[in-house]
């Protein structure tokens, strides 16, 4: 299989070298699962400063990228990544697990990371096939978010986490959140490992880590119970886990 392209356009492309030879990605592009260039749009400017941004039109505070260099970037990604051209901002669709796994199921992406105040409206409206945001908070570029990107789309191509199950354990692959995880010690400052893990009863375990799943969600994100797809056991199991709740009795046992 050819590797998974990620293009990146930043001018800060150091950022993502230490990222690139790290943990779980990098263990990916050494495999050749994955790969990654980096474009500086800086490497496209004829004046004597390397200029990228310049004041914005109609005034006001901050600095916007100028579009000419960011063009060129984009020509050049094109000529060698497939997919789509993905531009970082907080004003973007925020990410989803959902989305993750349609992109990973591309060829390839060129990231387009923003700085300053903005980009130039026009690079967005020509060459920019989607607007991603990574939550509801602002990063001073979308350098941070881009490497939020590409490591969760890493995780979804195959053979880059060693254990494809590892994957489908993670948070969100069935629409829940984890279970709890524990190894040694058994006791740790007074505090025991749940008796079941200890039990070799694989069967409990089973049960026990799918009631922990939706004990988890239903306390930290009972949103994602609106649309996560429960099997009538898992429904069984919440509604039991709703009636214990209510009787203000320990969930995890
Ligand atoms: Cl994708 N970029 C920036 N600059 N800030 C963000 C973001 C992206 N997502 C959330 N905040």
């Amino acid at each position: 299989m050819a590797p998974y392209r990620f293009s990146v356009i930043t001018i800060f492309p150091e950022l993502f070298k230490p990222f690139c030879k790290t943990g779980v990605f990098g263990r990916g592009v050494s495999n050749r699962l994955l790969s990654v260039s980096t474009i500086n749009p800086r490497d496209f400017t004829t004046d004597n400063y390397h200029s990228v941004d310049d004041e914005p039109f109609g005034g006001g505070s901050g600095m916007v990228f100028t579009p000419l260099p960011l063009y060129k970037a984009i020509q050049k990604s094109k000529k060698s990544t497939p997919g789509p051209v993905v531009f970082l901002t907080p004003a973007g669709t925020p990410l989803t697990h959902a989305r993750v796994v349609s992109l990973s199921k591309l060829d390839g992406i060129t990231l387009l990371c923003g700085r300053y105040e903005g980009i130039d409206q026009r690079i967005v409206d020509l060459f920019v096939d989607e607007e991603i945001s990574i939550g509801d908070y602002v990063l001073s570029g979308g350098e941070p978010a881009a490497i939020v990107l590409m490591d969760a789309i890493a995780r979804q191509c195959s053979g880059v986490v060693k254990e494809a199950a590892s994957v489908e354990n993670d948070s969100f692959f069935d629409g829940l959140l984890d279970h709890p995880h524990y190894t040694r010690p058994a006791e740790f400052n007074r505090k025991k490992v749940p008796q079941v893990l200890l039990s070799g009863d694989h069967k409990r375990i089973q049960k026990w880590r799918m009631k922990m799943k939706l004990v988890e969600t239903l306390t930290k994100r009972p949103d994602l119970l609106l649309t996560a797809r429960l099997s009538p056991e898992q429904k069984k199991m919440l509604t039991e886990i709703r009636e214990e709740l209510r009787k203000g009795s320990p969930a995890d046992k």
